[in-house]
């Protein structure tokens, strides 16, 4: 069996080294699907009204919490170097040892209330949690199947029932991640370099058929309003086009919600999905949304305390938005249910940023300015062996109809010099000043000079709007 996508530490490994997801959509033309899907037929006004609130979203959280939060990163003593949640296949952990974890994990310290908070304080519009990952172990009641988190643990709560509620009451928007393919405890799921144990063999088919496809039918109808979004993950060739197929007409009958291109079997869902990377000039045209660890792991690993600075996550934010997609940006909740605070902390002060700077991120268009500022590296090489690509961290800008939005990084020495400004401006200001107090400015054809005040507004960014003459 292969998989059509590299490894969570292909991605960790080596600072922000890049992992493409490369998706089997690219494989198939859409003519040859089995069962179109609602994005085959769709016209473009209504993709466009479907995915509206996703496009003005620009910002939201993922989740990746499950029983791995038990061992968080350590087993038999031994802190492991992959990912926390991939500790069951590192570890070649047999079936059996697994499916004793539920036992232990009891998170009363578990507060819907407060993450969904914490999302809305980040400013983030929406959160995709994980329903099942990899390990087969679902995060929601389930009557298909038996190894879920009210039948099999102490705490016998469904989290995403709480937080299905606390998001309808704080609205927010909830998506639901779910692992259609790797399963590593039903027999019959795949496993990226084959089983360890025997308990894993048996038919993919079959476990579609008695596990993955029930379980989307339980999620996609037990908590109205929700999901908005179901977050496909790793692909691989088991997933046939037909068996994508099965699974294609289960979403269409939610033609609604939005899915990712990880299903596999040759659909190209609605979103493209790179992973802790940046696109250098993001997908022109596409709905794209990258998804990024704040540290080094997606589910909680005790021991991984490298994490990136709020300056870091707040840039990669704007970057992202001016070049048109979204940042699903991910948190960790350990075994007792609470996100650790070295992350509810930068995420708030990404969140007092946007209290003031918002107007700039939501809703907003990519940069007005062509290709992202940057030039390729003489010495360092890409992952394809190509020069590497060495962005400018001066500035980035976003759009709206009658205004540019420059967010500024690295303050510059006045004036303020900007080349290719299209449009007549008529007024300049600093978003975050409450008074929107014009400042000086001279424009000859599309050259701008702006007289700046000598600090800046907010170190980490300060916006510069630029106001078009209507
Ligand atoms: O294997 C998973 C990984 O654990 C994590 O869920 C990420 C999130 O995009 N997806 C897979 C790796 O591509």
């Amino acid at each position: 069996m292969k998989l059509f996508f590299l490894r969570p530490w292909h991605v960790l490994l080596g600072s922000l080294a890049c992992s493409i997801f490369i998706c089997s959509s690219c494989l198939l033309s859409q003519d040859k699907h089995p069962v179109p899907s609602v994005q085959d037929t769709e016209t473009q006004a209504q993709r466009d009204a479907r995915m509206g609130w996703w496009r003005d979203a620009r910002y939201g959280m993922f989740i990746h919490w499950g029983l791995y939060a038990v061992p968080a990163g350590t087993w038999n003593g031994k802190p492991t170097s992959g990912a926390g949640e991939w500790i069951m296949h590192d570890e070649k952990i047999p079936v059996a040892d697994y499916q004793q974890l539920p036992q232990q994990f009891n998170p009363t310290e578990f507060d819907a209330h407060a993450w969904v908070s914490l999302a809305k304080a980040a400013g983030m519009k929406y959160i995709v949690i994980t329903a099942k990952h990899h390990e087969g172990f679902a995060m929601f009641d389930s009557k298909a199947n038996a190894f879920n988190i009210v039948s099999s643990t102490p705490f016998k709560r469904d989290p995403l029932r709480e937080l299905a509620i606390e998001c309808q009451k704080q609205g927010i928007k909830l998506g639901f991640y779910y692992s259609q393919d790797q399963d590593w405890t039903a027999p019959g799921g795949a496993a990226f370099d084959g089983h360890w144990d025997k308990a894993q063999d048996g038919d993919f088919a079959a476990y579609l058929h008695t596990k993955a496809i029930p379980q989307l039918k339980e999620l996609l109808t037990n908590y109205e309003p929700y999901p908005a979004i179901i977050w496909f993950d790793t692909p691989t060739e088991d997933m046939t086009p037909q068996l994508a197929s099965e699974i294609v007409s289960v979403l269409n009958q939610h033609p609604n919600l939005i899915w990712n291109n990880r299903l596999g079997g040759g659909y190209q869902g609605d979103t493209e999905t790179p992973e802790q990377q940046i696109p250098p000039q993001g997908f022109p045209g596409k709905d794209w949304e990258t998804c990024m660890t704040i540290n080094d792991t997606w589910g909680f690993k005790a021991n991984d305390t490298s994490f990136k600075s709020t300056e870091t996550l707040l840039r990669n934010l704007i970057d992202i938005a001016s070049k048109g997609g979204n940042y699903l940006l991910n948190v960790g909740p350990d075994a007792h249910g609470v996100i650790p605070s070295a992350e509810a902390d930068r995420l708030r002060a990404i969140g007092k940023w946007l209290d003031t700077n918002g107007e700039a991120i939501y809703g907003s268009g990519p940069t007005a300015f062509g290709d992202e500022d940057g030039s390729y590296s003489q010495t360092e090489k890409d992952r394809d062996g190509k020069p590497l690509w060495v962005p400018r961290w001066d500035w980035r800008s976003t759009t709206k109809p009658g205004k540019i939005y420059i967010h500024i990084f690295k303050w510059p020495s006045e004036p303020f010099h900007l080349e290719k400004v299209p449009g007549q401006i008529s007024k300049v200001y600093l978003l975050a000043d409450p008074k929107h107090k014009p400042l000086k400015f001279t424009q000859n054809g599309s050259a701008l000079n702006v007289s700046l005040p000598k600090q800046p507004l907010d170190p980490l960014a300060t916006v510069l709007v630029l106001q078009k003459k209507h």
